[in-house]
């Protein structure tokens, strides 16, 4: 492992830029065969054979001696305990984090509405929250206590009665911040089990966990191969690529800021991609220079080493307007515009999962405690996806209510295009209300 490393350059006037980003963009979640094999084979077995395949899979892959699915669920007084073991310090972050993003999402809640057609049809949709709520939480070095608020938030403030959790513990280890959390967003019930067999739990229900009607939350390739499996039978949230950050930045930050911001993306994980658009050359080397110079001091130094080095880019460019346009094809997950004036940029970016508004705005402060979700669209995705939030826990019935005047016209229109497709009974059924 070398010490020094260049992070790579591009510049967005060269004849091959387009081709040089596409390379640097690329990246696909691959579940291999044995991967896909392992993972059905789970479900069928959690299908077939409930909670004792639970406890098997779960002493299996776990490490944890539990006999029984009785041992592997927590009771809600279980995360109040876990309240009182943690810092006031923490408690006190944890409840403020979970206001702000309670009240941000509050404003996102959808009403039912109605209205009155000339005839006299009421026609309406009506937004019901969903029944049951699973979320998943990874075990180990990925477990953070944010995402279970940004997962369960949302999903109480749709209204939704029952949010159960699973985490595996690894050789029996809880965490203690991921219970206050889930205990401060209001979770339900937690089953101390993970994997593909808590997917196909959620996803089925067992003697002991209650099927759900969707799963989200993010986890290993084995549980994003498993929740595409269980698709169809249960809803799920989007299938989460590696965390991203494009920075777009005018010249006029302190250097150290936007190498740390960069950091901030790639000490998530090696896939992690961190980039850097300027129009200022001289200030992009000098963020080269403090990446250098701050990067031995990180206590996560190699895994963002790999990162950057794998995935990372400083990319110059001619003018703010060739930023946009780079942000734009590259759809980011986050997007800092670190620039003195943010306002007159906005309306120009059409793709990107949050966007962080001026020098102060660091990505951090929305990862933790700003108010919207971190849950957001990752590798391009941004260009058809939105954060996670509260219309991810409700859905959408339509109302229809027909006066007989209403039933006699409309019934006039239905019939002739019922008997256009040949459907006798629809156009009868229409007919028998025609009323002139
Ligand atoms: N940046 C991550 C979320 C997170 N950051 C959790 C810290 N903890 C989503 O891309
Ligand atoms: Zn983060």
């Amino acid at each position: 492992m070398s010490q020094n490393f260049a992070i790579r350059r591009l510049n967005a006037s060269d004849q091959d830029f387009a081709q040089h980003l596409d390379h640097l963009l690329a990246w696909e979640s691959v579940s291999d065969d044995s991967v896909n094999q392992r993972v059905l084979e789970i479900i069928a077995a959690v299908r077939s054979r409930g909670d004792a395949a639970l406890v098997e899979f779960t002493q299996r892959f776990d490490g944890v001696d539990a006999q029984a699915m009785a041992e592997l669920i927590l009771p809600r007084e279980r995360l109040e305990l876990a309240l009182t073991r943690i810092t006031a310090e923490q408690r006190a972050a944890l409840e403020q984090a979970a206001e702000r993003v309670r009240s941000y999402h509050e404003k996102q809640k959808q009403d039912s509405w109605q209205y009155t057609e000339a005839d006299g049809t009421v026609l309406g949709q009506q937004v019901t929250p969903l029944d049951r709520a699973g979320l998943y939480v990874p075990g180990g070095k990925a477990a953070y206590p944010s995402s279970v608020l940004m997962n369960a938030i949302p999903a109480k403030v749709a209204g939704v009665p029952e949010v159960v959790m699973v985490v595996p513990t690894p050789r029996g280890e809880l965490n203690e911040l991921v219970l206050a959390a889930a205990c401060v967003a209001g979770v339900d019930r937690v089953f101390t089990i993970g994997g593909a067999q808590a997917v196909a739990a959620l996803a089925y229900g067992t003697e002991s966990v209650p099927r759900v009607d969707k799963i989200v939350g993010p986890g290993n390739i084995y549980v994003a191969t498993a929740k595409r499996h269980v698709f169809g039978q249960v809803g799920i949230d989007m299938i989460a690529g590696p965390s991203e950050i494009l920075v777009v930045c005018d010249g006029q930050t302190d250097p150290d800021w936007i190498a740390m911001d960069l950091f901030s993306q790639a000490e998530h994980d090696e896939d992690a991609q961190s980039i850097l658009v300027s129009p200022d050359a001289a200030f992009l080397e000098q963020v080269a220079a403090s990446i250098e110079k701050l990067l031995p001091s990180m206590e996560r130094a190699e895994i963002i080493r790999t990162s950057l080095q794998g995935r990372g880019a400083l990319i110059q460019v001619a003018d703010m307007a060739q930023a946009i346009e780079v942000a734009n094809r590259i759809a980011p997950e986050h997007l800092e515009l670190s620039v003195a004036n943010p306002e007159q940029y906005l309306a120009q970016i059409r793709h990107a999962g949050a966007i962080f508004m001026g020098r102060y705005t660091a990505e951090a402060l929305g990862d933790y405690c700003a108010g919207p979700n971190h849950v957001l669209p990752t590798s391009g995705t941004a260009r058809f996806s939105s954060p996670l939030g509260v219309y991810d826990f409700q859905k959408r019935s339509s109302i229809i209510h027909c006066s007989a005047h209403g039933a006699s016209e409309l019934g006039k229109v239905a019939s002739v295009l019922a008997r256009g497709e040949s459907l006798t009974a629809h156009a009868r059924s229409a007919e028998y209300r025609i009323n002139d």
